[in-house]
């Protein structure tokens, strides 16, 4: 298992995407990472202090950049943090009878319904698709899949629906099964279209053993007719009124929207059926073999699953909420981590976020395989994850818009549509709800006389932002507080509907639609974003097809947001901006809402990126920024890497993390009151980051105004080194003034001779 997780790492170190991870340069990079073996030896370099130059642009601003919103979260902290245990298990009292009526339903649900077939998921391929007629490629069978979305114009390879060439009662969309199924239900569609509406009304089903001879599906002693859509998006399921085996269904539209033609995407429930005389019939599910819980939780699951892992690993784990959404749900936090509670000197700070879109509801799944995953590991002693827990503290939010899921979640996971509880109960889409730094940024470096003096972190939130009847939801306003309550160094936030990894930053400039926009970690950010999609099993399948309309095989699987679609406000550039964190976007799967049979290869397809992923936050360099006679931890300093027009700083003990690829670099670290300090770093190719602590000496400035606000005596040495400053002052006036003294006795001397 480790070896070959070893492999696997050495794998993407030496692989072939260099080019896609580190193209910002540097063939030194490059080669101090094929050279595979070298030790960190830059601990020994001295830090040196040198003259102070001019630092405004870096001037700490602390109370500007982290002042506080006025957060629901904030008010009722001391409330929320504490043990869950008492409150949940009040809550669950309550529900204790509608739980287990719950449980009934839930088992009868399990009885009746089949599985889809995956039209949607993609498990049906598209030869196993075929229709009456089609109107052109880009309207073919092989688009007739519930959810499939269409490019932005119509008339392309990529439309959204299958729709057929005539206008009658005999055209079909027929889907191949390959096995003896018994078939129990059809999910129709319409077209996704900003141009055309088209939808089918009413439908009938054929079902077939050789797609030659076909029995028309009866409701009693009639033909079964079926209601279809009403509009281009809601899915509607149809029930067969007598559940049918066979290999081969027919849907038959029998009616459609007036104005349209016949268009429709669909998905097929159906049960896989044994068949003694076909061989592959009893082949394996692919499943996993870690077992988890694999099911959809809602909010009380959730909550019980989480419960369940601290109390099997009450040592490594913590629950703790950070806010409310609209409707009072939690938004839960699972701490992992050797020391919960705590921050731990030099130990970095995780975190994942999933479900901020609530009807992308893989993520929130995922996240609550992992917390289990890790517990159990953990716990078998299984040496990679016994490493991670102890040196990282991870912080995992399953769900950031409970709301949203709650309502996706009622409709279930084929019936949800595309897009019902993607916002929150107020109808903000929480990915554009954060404030946008980056406009304000690029507005202060194009009006700055000095481009270099504008603050390149940090940027503290806008004043309209922060106002009670700011447009901000609860749930945007509980996970800042969170982020600048945690130094978070790493993070990603998960996602749904494509296979794709994506980068800040989201935002473009002058609000082009579409733009590479790339941040100063540029480099870092694509091989973050590399780790993660050439490790997924699904996005790196080379065989795979597209989600929808965009080929984002052609790039790797990862994107710039940017230069995918521009998103004002979005978490990953605000986690950027104004924090220390790096974040991407992961698109975890073409379907939002996948079915619950498919968790467990979900599971799977994300299990080694989601751990690899997080061990990135172990990479660049990392230290301690103290005092050289107190010996403290200097919180708030700056730490600026040569040729990175973008800093960061130390938390409160003075830690910090510079997330860097392999290289060496200039590192000035600087602090109110102090004298920088300026180290190379260099940073190898090893899973560690290079430690790089720098001790800085107060400037004696700074040491006189401490005294004399204490009211105490100056000690004999900086006495001197006052007096030697001041002479030294003296001593450049004093050059200053001769100098000038000088100059305009020449030109003096010039002018009475040209007289
Ligand atoms: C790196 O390490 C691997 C395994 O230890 C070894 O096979 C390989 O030759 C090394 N590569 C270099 C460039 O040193
Ligand atoms: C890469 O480095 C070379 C030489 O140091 C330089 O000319 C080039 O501009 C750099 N490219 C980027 C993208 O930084
Ligand atoms: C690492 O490289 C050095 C030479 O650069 C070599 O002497 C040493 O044996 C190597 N170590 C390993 C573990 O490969
Ligand atoms: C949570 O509550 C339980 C029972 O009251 C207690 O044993 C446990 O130590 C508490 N944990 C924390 C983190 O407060
Ligand atoms: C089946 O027949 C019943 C009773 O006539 C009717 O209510 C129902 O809508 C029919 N269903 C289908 C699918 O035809
Ligand atoms: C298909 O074959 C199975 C098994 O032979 C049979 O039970 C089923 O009724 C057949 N279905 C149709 C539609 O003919
Ligand atoms: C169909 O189009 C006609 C003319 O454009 C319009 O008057 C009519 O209301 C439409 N019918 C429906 C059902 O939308
Ligand atoms: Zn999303």
């Amino acid at each position: 298992m480790e070896r070959s997780l070893c492999t696997l790492a050495a794998v993407i170190f030496l692989g072939g995407f260099f080019d896609a991870a580190l193209t910002d340069n540097t063939t030194t990079e490059i080669n101090s990472l094929s050279n595979n073996n070298t030790t960190t030896t830059t601990t020994t370099a001295e830090s040196v202090t040198v003259q102070p130059q001019d630092h405004s642009r870096d001037r700490p601003t602390p109370t500007a950049a982290q002042r506080k919103l006025p957060t629901a979260a904030g008010r009722d902290k001391q409330l929320d943090t504490k043990n869950i245990s008492q409150d949940s298990e009040e809550e669950e009292s309550n529900n204790k009878e509608e739980e287990t009526d719950d449980s009934k339903k839930e088992a009868k649900k399990t009885e009746l319904d089949c599985p889809p077939l995956g039209l949607e998921s993609l498990r049906v391929d598209d030869s196993q698709i075929q229709a009456s007629s089609y109107q052109r490629t880009g309207l073919g069978p092989h688009r007739g899949r519930l959810n499939i979305q269409s490019g932005i114009e119509d008339g392309d390879l990529y439309d959204g629906a299958w729709c057929a060439e005539y206008k009658d009662q005999h055209q079909w969309l027929e889907v191949d099964a390959m096995h003896l199924t018994l078939f129990t239900g059809v999910i129709l569609q319409g077209r996704n279209s900003i141009w055309s509406w088209d939808w089918v009304l009413t439908y009938k089903v054929q079902l077939s053993n050789d797609s030659v001879t076909w029995t028309a599906c009866m409701n009693g002693t009639k033909e079964a007719i079926f209601e279809g859509n009403q509009n281009p998006e809601t899915p509607v399921l149809g029930l067969l009124p007598v559940p049918t085996v066979a290999r081969f269904i027919r849907i038959n539209p029998q009616t459609w929207y007036s104005n349209g033609t016949i268009c429709l995407r669909a998905e097929i429930l159906g049960c896989h059926v044994d068949d003694p005389t076909d061989i592959y019939s009893s082949e394996q599910e692919p499943g996993s073999k870690d077992a988890l819980d694999f099911r959809q939780h809602n909010y009380k699951e959730m909550r019980k699953l989480m419960k369940s892992v601290t109390e099997e690993c009450p040592d490594i784990t913590r629950i703790y909420t950070i806010g409310k959404s609209y409707m009072g749900l939690k938004l839960y936090v699972m701490e992992i981590s050797d020391n919960p509670g705590k921050h731990e000197l030099g130990e970095p700070e995780f975190r994942y976020v999933a479900g901020m879109h609530g009807n992308e509801a893989l993520g929130r799944e995922l996240v609550l395989n992992l917390m289990q995953y890790l517990c159990r590991e953990y716990k078998k002693g299984n040496q990679r994850i016994v490493r991670l827990v102890t040196e990282t503290r991870i912080h995992l939010l399953p769900s950031m818009n409970p709301d949203g899921y709650e309502e996706a979640y009622k409709k279930g996971s084929e019936l949800a549509g595309w897009a019902d509880g993607r916002h929150s109960f107020e109808g903000i889409d929480l990915n554009h709800n954060f404030p946008d730094l980056n406009n304000i940024m690029w507005d202060a470096q194009e009006t700055a006389a000095d481009k270099s003096k504008v603050s390149n972190h940090y940027i503290p939130i806008p004043e309209y932002y922060t106002q009670e009847d700011a447009m901000v939801a609860p749930e945007t306003r509980a996970v800042i507080s969170w982020m600048q309550d945690i130094p978070f160094v790493l993070s990603a936030n998960l996602h749904g509907g494509e296979l794709v990894v994506t980068y800040p930053f989201d935002c473009t400039r002058d609000w082009a639609p579409q733009e590479d926009t790339p941040t100063a970690d540029d480099a870092f950010f694509r091989w973050l974003a590399t780790v993660y999609a050439s490790t997924n099993l699904a996005m790196s399948n080379p065989h795979r097809r597209l989600c929808h309309y965009e080929d984002f095989q052609a790039y790797n699987n990862i994107i710039n947001g940017g230069a995918w679609h521009t998103v004002p406000g979005s978490m990953n550039d605000f986690s950027y901006m104004h924090t220390n964190c790096f974040e991407v976007t992961v698109e975890l799967s073409c379907d939002k809402f996948p079915h619950v049979s498919e968790l467990p290869i979900e599971w799977e397809n994300n299990k080694e990126s989601l751990l690899v992923y997080m061990e990135q936050v172990h990479r660049g360099i990392k230290g301690v920024i103290r005092d050289k006679l107190t010996k403290q931890g200097i919180v708030n300093a700056v730490i600026k890497v040569e040729d990175h027009d973008h800093d960061i700083r130390s938390a409160t003990d003075g830690d910090y993390w510079r997330l860097l690829n392999p290289g060496e670099y200039k590192v000035v670290v600087w602090a109110e009151g102090y004298f920088p300090s300026v180290r190379h770093c260099r940073v190898g190719m090893e899973p560690h980051p290079t430690i790089c602590d720098f001790t800085l000496t107060k400037t004696p400035i700074q040491r006189l105004k401490e005294i004399r606000a204490k009211g105490g005596k100056i000690p004999q040495d900086l006495q001197l080194r006052l007096r030697a400053l001041r002479f030294r002052k003296l001593r450049a006036s004093t050059k200053a003034i001769n100098q000038r003294r000088m100059s305009e006795r020449v030109k003096q001397a010039r002018k009475a001779r040209s007289a």
